[in-house]
């Protein structure tokens, strides 16, 4: 080995030697740093107390929809007080570009509940009979992941629009969307789209919309479509629903609108 090979590889050692070891991830926050008390939301943190109506009554049939981000990979749900009945759920699933995992009811006081998705949807849904609020804990930890969550709404009111992109234009390549449609006066919402231009392919591979019903407990895809065609009307008859939009890395288009009522 010549002197300057040799100071070179004993440059390498020295960095090797120093570098840090590979980050086994983010411990949670040793308490929540946020609280939340509205019925549904956007939450994006990584921690949080999730307080509705503790102490206090809630009406039959609401819904409420809460999409919780955190930085890291791993979202714990902890349930500190309810006084949630039998009848009544309180239901966790993961979302990402593939779509919505399995609901998971986190129902005992105690029960945690982990989704390894940087995206969770938290959704109470009341029996047909007045109940008692509760509070819960969220904690995100893990290693830091750079899934993109491109757009989000909750729509709450009664009926209303929404337009996407959300300021006109083209959407853009890699997007991840999630829109849920939970109007806190219990109703049952018919969903129209009333125009959509997608980049079109015969599976809708590419960039697709995909609709969720909220029934029996769980989010069950409806349709999924691309292109310019608008699809037949969907009645959320549980009250609450999701649109979620992806798009590929290549050709994009204009987006689209819907109304609710
Ligand atoms: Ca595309």
């Amino acid at each position: 080995m010549n002197p300057v090979a040799c100071i070179v590889f004993l440059a390498f050692v020295a960095v090797a030697t120093a570098a840090p070891q590979p980050l086994q991830g983010q411990p949670e926050d040793p308490n929540p740093i946020d609280t939340v008390t509205t019925c549904g939301g956007f939450v994006e943190t990584s921690s949080a107390s999730i307080e509705f109506q503790v102490g206090g009554s809630i009406r039959a049939d609401m819904r409420c929809v809460w999409i919780i981000r955190g930085p890291y990979v791993s979202q714990r749900f902890n349930l500190v007080q309810s006084g949630l009945k039998e009848t009544d759920g309180l239901f966790l699933s993961g979302h990402s570009r593939s779509g919505i995992t399995a609901q998971q009811k986190l129902a005992t006081v105690g029960q945690n509940i982990t989704i390894n998705s940087r995206t969770a949807i938290l959704t109470l849904s009341v029996g047909h009979a007045p109940t008692l609020g509760f509070k819960l804990e969220f904690f995100s930890s893990g290693s830091s992941e750079n899934s993109v969550l491109s757009g989000h709404a909750l729509l709450t009111t009664a009926k209303g629009n929404y337009t996407y992109p959300v300021n006109g234009g083209q959407y853009g390549n890699n997007e991840n969307a999630l829109f849920a449609i939970a109007p806190t006066v219990p109703g049952q919402p018919t969903l129209r789209f009333t125009r959509v231009n997608l980049e079109n392919d015969s599976g809708c591979t590419y960039d697709s919309i995909r609709v969720y019903n909220w029934f029996d407990n769980d989010y069950l895809q409806v349709v999924r479509f691309c292109g310019t065609t608008i699809p037949t009307s969907v009645t959320f008859q549980d009250g609450a629903g999701l649109v979620a939009f992806v798009t590929d890395s290549s050709v994009t288009s204009t987006g689209f609108e819907f109304q609710y009522e």
